[in-house]
């Protein structure tokens, strides 16, 4: 495709059913944001739309489970997770909702266009029916075993554990999550989809066209779904919370939500256009449109196979991407809000962000973490420590270290003005910075084009990093030294600055889709317009005027310290112990509460060998202060007593300790909670219900021997 006309990006429309985590966060919205920001200093024409979910089953359940209504739920959470998103600089052009009358007309009058033009079918069956609360049982109101992985907690829409889409028919001992009991089997009439008659399109439009440019991930789902051999798809389902069918028959049912929470891409750009005067339609019919929708890697046959189908039947554009990401993971395990296992934006956002006003680059520090773990190609892992090791050795030593060093110094030694070019004594390594510069540039916009924004990032830190080295060997504090004796020093002072000046103003520009906060932040010491930032910019070495005054420094970027990381794992680590000891296991929930742990990788017999288990014996035991889980234990090893901290003070008495044989992983690295240095681990095992039980020897067996 040549530069497109006009671009509509979206990004997967989150369900208003409670919180979303920093994994959602990295998986769609975030290098959606990248992307747009990017298109706007590029002056694309270009809309991005998002808004909330606030269909299915999985609202009315959440509705059951806080004790109230569905219109509570929703009115509930999607003004909180709009906000969040604008608190972590994630500016959509608008931020929709699916319960909007706009969207509802909208998807009713899609639905029945096809069913108008005869592309729907309907069909009679026999379907789960709960006679104790007389509902039919779809997606998430019946779970069961997964036929595919054996996961006892899967839903009649999907298995969260192995991810596979599944109708509840494939379910093995289906339940009703609404009464507990088997469900019965009763006729219902549906609307289908054919997605069987569209399958010679579906090939070639993504096996053929697209092979090459998705990611190989996406087009693998896809081709998996194909020669699988699709089949038709319900669109109805009969609930009362939804879009109602529009067609007669239609009493009691509503659309299914995959089939009108997409077109709520198509409503949001609707009351777009209403608010700013413009014309909708040719975002979504226009062939030089380029469409492209951001989402999780558990949502791509719905935008590759589903909605491409529904878009064509319906006269729309195709998606030209469909950049799904993979997972990211947090300390070891997957993130699940239900499980406490995560980190919700609101929480960073409290915890972090309005703690200091925003003032310390604390949401672009988060930006830049998840941007750099980017699951593009695999599932990636956030940990806290992985954190404060990128923002302190990047964002702190390397980015702000440089702008902070060009200030200072431009103060000190220019008068705090931009100082002019002696081009007579420009030298090689003065010259090619600025080659550097637009090679960057060039590097940056191609890694955009293709989605690939971890490098992308990548390859802007690195340049300010050049720029360390430039200064570095320029040194203009030694040339300060020589003002007197040396008649070129000031000279030779100015031509550097002046080149690390105009680095600091591209690096704001080629930052700016990343860190958009910080970037502002720059132009205000920079004191130019926002304007400045414009993608033509770069690779341009007069941005700033010589002589013109700038302000003084400010820290772009704070260190993360150690007591603040182990605070958030320990917060980790309490959160998951209430979690369990509280979790009703009979609600159901979006996410299984109780699902089981998937096995880890398969490790060799030498990982193993690397773990040193011994059998220890608990001396002591107590509390520790303002820590509501954990227990410091004073522990005899034989060859050595130690201290190891363990969470499990909601679960034993102190004293119930003393005295107890228990085992422990006597090499693990010290770390740190609470002020206090915990050596090593004792392994405890966890029951369904939650309960914690010690692994011990069966007799008393001497401190340190060794288990293996
Ligand atoms: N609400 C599922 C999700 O958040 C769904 C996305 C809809 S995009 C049209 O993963
Ligand atoms: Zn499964």
């Amino acid at each position: 495709m040549n530069t497109p006309k006009r671009y509509l990006i979206t990004a997967a429309l989150p369900y208003a059913n409670g919180l979303k985590h920093i994994g959602h966060l990295a998986g769609a919205y975030l290098p959606a944001d990248i992307y747009v920001r990017y298109l706007k200093a590029q002056k694309r024409d270009v809309v991005f739309v998002c808004g909330s979910d606030e269909h299915g089953t999985a609202i009315p359940i959440q509705a059951t489970k806080e004790g109230t209504t569905a219109q509570a739920i929703i009115d509930k959470y999607h003004p909180i997770i709009e906000q969040n998103f604008k608190d972590l600089g994630i500016e959509f052009d608008i931020y929709h909702r699916t319960s909007d009358k706009l969207h509802h007309e909208t998807a009713s009058e899609f639905f029945k266009t096809l069913e108008g033009n005869g592309d729907l079918e309907t069909k009679t069956s026999l379907q789960y029916f709960d006679e104790a609360t007389n509902t039919f049982l779809a997606d998430r109101y019946i779970k069961g075993t997964c036929p595919n992985c054996g996961h006892n907690e899967a839903f009649g829409d999907q298995c969260e554990k192995c991810g596979k889409s599944l109708s509840p028919e494939e379910l093995i001992n289906p339940v009703s999550t609404l009464s507990g009991n088997a469900p019965i089997k009763k006729e219902t009439t549906h609307w289908y989809l054919p997605l069987n008659k569209h399958e010679a399109f579906l090939r070639e439009w993504i096996l053929n066209q697209h092979q090459n440019d998705w990611r190989p991930a996406v087009v693998g789902q896809c081709k998996s779904w194909i020669e699988g051999g699709l089949q038709p798809r319900a669109v109805t389902r009969d609930l009362d919370w939804g879009v109602k069918v529009p067609v007669a028959g239609g009493d009691g049912k509503v659309l299914y939500v995959w089939f009108d929470a997409p077109i709520g891409y198509i409503s949001a750009t609707k009351q777009w256009a209403i608010n700013n005067n413009k014309d909708w339609q040719p975002y979504w019919k226009d062939a030089d449109t380029k469409l492209v929708h951001f989402i999780g890697k558990d949502n791509i046959v719905f935008h590759c196979i589903i909605f491409p189908v529904m878009l064509k039947l319906h006269g729309n554009i195709l998606p030209e991407s469909v950049p799904a990401n993979e997972f990211m993971n947090l300390e070891g395990d997957k993130m699940s809000t239900s499980r406490g296992w995560s980190i919700e934006m609101d929480d960073y956002i409290n915890q972090w962000i309005k703690k200091e006003n925003g003032g310390t680059g604390l949401a672009d520090s988060l930006r830049f973490y998840l941007t750099s773990i980017s699951p593009e190609s695999k599932d990636s892992e956030f940990t806290w420590k992985g954190f404060q090791e990128s923002v302190n050795g990047e964002l702190v030593s390397i980015f702000a270290n440089f702008v902070n060093r060009t200030w200072v110094l431009m103060h000190k030694l220019c008068n705090g003005k931009v100082p002019p070019i002696h081009p007579d004594l420009l030298d090689d390594e003065d010259k090619a910075l600025l080659t550097t510069v637009q090679e960057t540039k060039d590097k940056v916009t191609a890694l955009l084009e293709q989605y690939k924004f971890r490098e992308a990032q990548f390859e802007v830190i690195h340049l300010a990093r050049i720029g360390n080295q430039y200064m570095q060997k320029k040194e203009p504090w030694i040339l300060a030294k020589s003002l007197e004796s040396d008649t070129t020093a000031q000279a030779k002072i100015n031509n550097c600055m002046h080149g690390c000046l105009q680095l600091c103003a591209n690096l704001s520009i080629l930052i700016n889709p990343f860190l958009p906060f910080t970037a502002k932040r720059m132009c205000h010491l920079m004191k130019v317009v926002d304007k400045m930032l414009d993608w033509e910019n770069a690779g341009k070495f007069n941005l700033l005027k010589v002589g013109y005054t700038l302000r003084a420094p400010e820290l772009l970027f704070r260190k993360i310290e150690d007591v603040e990381i182990e605070a958030q794992l320990a917060k980790l680590q309490s959160l998951l112990t209430t979690k369990n000891s509280t979790m009703d296991t009979a609600t159901p929930q979006a996410e299984s509460a109780s699902e089981e742990k998937a096995l880890k990788p398969e490790i060799v017999f030498d990982d193993f060998g690397k773990i040193d288990l011994r059998v220890g014996t608990i001396l002591e035991a107590k509390k520790v202060e303002k820590a509501d889980k954990l227990l410091e234990l004073y522990v005899d090893l034989g060859f050595e007593k130690r201290t190891i901290l363990s969470g499990i003070a909601m679960h034993f008495s102190p004293e119930s300790l003393v005295g107890k044989q228990v085992v422990v992983v006597a090499n693990l690295a010290p770390r740190k909670m609470r002020g206090i240095e915990s050596k090593g681990m004792i392994l405890l095992a966890e029951d369904a219900q939650g309960k914690l039980h010690f692994v011990q020897p069966q007799e008393v067996i001497a401190s340190g021997s060794s288990i293996s």
